[in-house]
């Protein structure tokens, strides 16, 4: 299913996570806050000292000095934050050796385990991330485009993961920094052995992996495409098959399950156990498990898992049976009901009449059926559509029962009567033909705040204000002031003003040429307002009315002071990186600053720099790095309790970034 990374989450989120992790089947999933992922695998923490070189702190604080690099591997082993892969050793391999030496159940697999991560047998991967049996072989980028695109330090992706030519002229400063992270020499570069791309269109990322997997576009596939921020859901309707070798999203990664299916006899005789280390969660209890902040691995309190280190589970793999579980919905949701946003929808019910379905025939946007296997029968999710029609049918947004039984468990959760919010949509049904037939809005449901009954607008918090449902924080009420004592140590128990960061500490500019003819400004990257992120810009069209690229606005008095005329060719550049472009000279852009829109493609126009002796220069984010900020590190108390695409440092706000601007003498291609 599509999905926007960002603020904008899927409105069928509960089914949805059920399906996208394959929750229907096993839990807990393996997932990943991305920000610190690729802050620790880009190795561009070791191109920094201790965070308060440049971030201020109050004096004699316990944790907020030091490496960013060791308070992220301490966030991992206190349960605040995930880390895959997890340990540097296989976890299959893990629970194949706590049986062999003698653990009888899953619970005595967990406590050796513990055992060996508390006396250093085992080590969390994360605490040494440049060792060969540590870091990611394999890359898969799905509806993102995150090489220059969207991640936060792009020409340290080109040299840690991909091998290729980059722009960085930062030295490395970690060494003799991290205290608990190993620092090996020299740093690893061309990590990822495999890059693959699933998208559309020729995109940077595209340009920089090893295969490219054509997909269908929005008018050659079935797919649904809803945010909660407008309360429509959307069709995408095959109007015409796929063209060429593309295939939709769905049977893609169909096909890598039936591969791996295939292939899973020449590594496992049969279903294997895997062992699965889990964040202190947003929205459960684990949000009260860490009310001081106890380091286990520092002796100051005991392991335990789920209290004062990450959840471990041990799941089963079954590899042989991976396709057949991808096109079937699995019986999880029936027992345990599907959740979003922390609020638990019953579809106990709707399984069972999904069941009811035939076996076989073809997909059709109008009916429901059943696949079979292993002598069991189960709600086939074999196409797209069969996929859009089992949300749809388990949705509290698009079916009034299910929203009617959601908000009766929340009635039960808070003491408040509810039900009736949802009295007079019971009745409503939508499957993928009523769709594409009439546009449909969604319905209310306790998964979201707004309150869209009789055509209101969608708008947050409607809910909570109006039926004094509790706000999911610790008081239940809006609040301000958090009394965590990590935050009191950094002096963020309050909103607070931080200084601006000096860009000669934060180490953008450090080997970066400075003199009279040039500016240092503070480099602003904020979204397009004519395309989306990195798509519909590279359109004739579009690039006909911006100058043919993406210009950057400078202050025409700034300008003036280097004798900098609109449309001159100008480099901008730091110690992250270097861009060559066109400068836009207007008086609607604040003096001191650069700005240029997110997001630029390597595809449209991408000059040689002069300052770096010929080398092609990048996009917005070869100017950018990653800095984790470790305050929102912290996890298991109260609302500041890592929740996926909800909770956990941001890779860093361009506001914090700074570049020297020049003018060039000579354009080369
Ligand atoms: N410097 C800087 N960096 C930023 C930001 C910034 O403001 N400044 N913003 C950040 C934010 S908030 C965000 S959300 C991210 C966005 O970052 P991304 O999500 O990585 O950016 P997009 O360019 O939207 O990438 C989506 C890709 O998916 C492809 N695509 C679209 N539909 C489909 C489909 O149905 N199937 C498949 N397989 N592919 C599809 C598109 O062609 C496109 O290449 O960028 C972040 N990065
Ligand atoms: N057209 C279009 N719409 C989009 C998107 C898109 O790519 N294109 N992307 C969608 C997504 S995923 C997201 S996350 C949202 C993002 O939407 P917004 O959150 O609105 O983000 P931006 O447009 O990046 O930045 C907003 C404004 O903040 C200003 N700004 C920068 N630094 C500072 C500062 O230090 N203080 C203050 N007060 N202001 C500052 C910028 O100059 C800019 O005008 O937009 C969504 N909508
Ligand atoms: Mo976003």
């Amino acid at each position: 299913m599509n999905h926007y990374v960002g603020q904008e989450k899927l409105t069928l989120v509960a089914p949805w996570t059920s399906l996208a992790f394959a929750l229907d089947w096993v839990k807990p999933p393996r997932r990943q806050q991305s920000p610190t992922w690729h802050y620790v695998n880009s190795d561009q923490w070791r191109y920094e000292g201790d965070f308060t070189d440049y971030a201020a702190v109050p004096p004699d604080a316990k944790w907020a000095k030091g490496h960013a690099m060791d308070l992220e591997a301490k966030s991992v082993r206190l349960g605040w934050m995930p880390y895959y892969p997890q340990f540097n050793r296989s976890s299959l391999d893990l629970v194949t050796d706590a049986e062999a030496a003698g653990a009888s159940d899953n619970q005595e697999v967990v406590q050796k385990v513990v055992e060996q991560l508390k006396n250093k047998e085992t080590r969390f991967a994360v605490d040494d991330p440049d060792a060969p049996e540590n870091w990611p072989r394999i890359w898969m980028i799905w509806r993102g485009n995150a090489i220059q695109s969207s991640a936060k330090g792009s020409e340290f992706f080109l040299r840690h993961y991909l091998g290729t030519h980059d722009n960085v002229t930062a030295e490395e400063r970690a060494a003799g920094k991290v205290k608990t992270v190993e620092f090996r020499e020299p740093a690893p570069r061309g990590k990822m052995d495999l890059v693959v791309d699933i998208n559309f269109r020729m995109d940077t990322s595209a340009l920089y992996s090893d295969i490219v997997l054509p997909t269908a576009f929005w008018y050659e596939k079935n797919d649904l495409n809803t945010t909660d921020l407008h309360s429509f859901v959307h069709p995408l309707g095959e109007a015409v098959p796929p063209v060429w070798e593309s295939k939709t999203d769905w049977e893609i990664f169909k096909a890598f399950a039936k591969k791996v299916s295939e292939m899973s006899s020449l590594a496992f005789d049969g279903p294997v156990k895997d062992l699965v280390a889990t964040p202190l969660a947003h929205d459960t209890p684990d949000e009260l498990a860490q009310t001081q902040v106890l380091d286990w691995a520092e002796g100051e309190t005991e392991p335990v898992p789920g209290k004062t280190m990450p959840h471990l589970a041990v799941v089963e793999r079954d590899y042989a049976n991976l396709y057949n579980k991808f096109i079937s919905l699995g019986p999880n949701v029936k027992t345990d009901g599907v959740t979003g946003n922390g609020v638990l929808v019953p579809v106990a019910d709707q399984y069972d009449e999904m069941l009811q379905n035939p076996v076989g025939g073809s997909p059709d946007p109008r009916h429901m059926r059943c696949v079979e296997w292993g002598d069991e029968k189960y709600p086939s999710v074999e196409d797209a559509l069969d996929a859009a029609n089992v949300l749809l049918a388990m949705a509290p947004e698009t079916n009034g029962e299910v929203s009617y039984a959601a908000f009766k468990h929340e009635e039960e959760r808070t003491g408040l009567q509810l039900a009736d919010l949802a009295d007079d949509v019971r009745g409503v049904r939508m499957n993928f033909l009523d769709l594409t037939r009439q546009v449909r809005r969604t319905l209310i449901t306790p998964c979201w705040t707004g309150m869209v009954n009789e055509g209101r607008a969608y708008s947050a918090w409607c809910i909570n204000v109006e039926r004094l449902i509790p706000w999911r924080t610790l008081s239940g009420r809006q609040h301000m002031y958090v009394d965590h004592p990590w935050y009191l140590d950094w002096g963020e128990n309050l909103p607070t003003y931080k200084p601006k960061l000096n860009p000669y500490k934060t180490g953008d500019i450090v080997n970066s040429p400075v003199d009279d003819n040039c500016l240092v400004l503070n480099y602003i990257t904020p979204h397009g307002k004519w395309n989306i992120h990195s798509t519909y810009k590279d359109n004739i069209r579009m690039l006909t009315l911006s100058r043919g690229m993406d210009p950057c606005w400078i202050n025409d008095k700034d300008a003036d002071k280097i004798g900098l005329k609109d449309n001159d060719w100008v480099e901008m550049y730091n110690d992250n990186g270097v861009v060559v472009t066109r400068a836009a000279v207007s008086s609607r852009v604040q003096q001191g600053m650069c700005l240029y829109y997110h997001a630029v493609e390597r595809t449209v126009y991408i000059p040689k720099s002069q300052v770096l002796g010929g080398k092609r220069a990048g996009g917005h984010n070869s100017l950018t790095r990653t800095r984790i900020n470790p305050v929102l590190l912290a996890g298991g108390y109260a609302q500041f309790t890592y929740g996926f695409n909800y909770w956990g440092p941001i890779g860093i706000f361009t506001r914090d970034t700074h570049i020297v601007v020049r003018k060039m003498e000579k354009l080369e291609w």
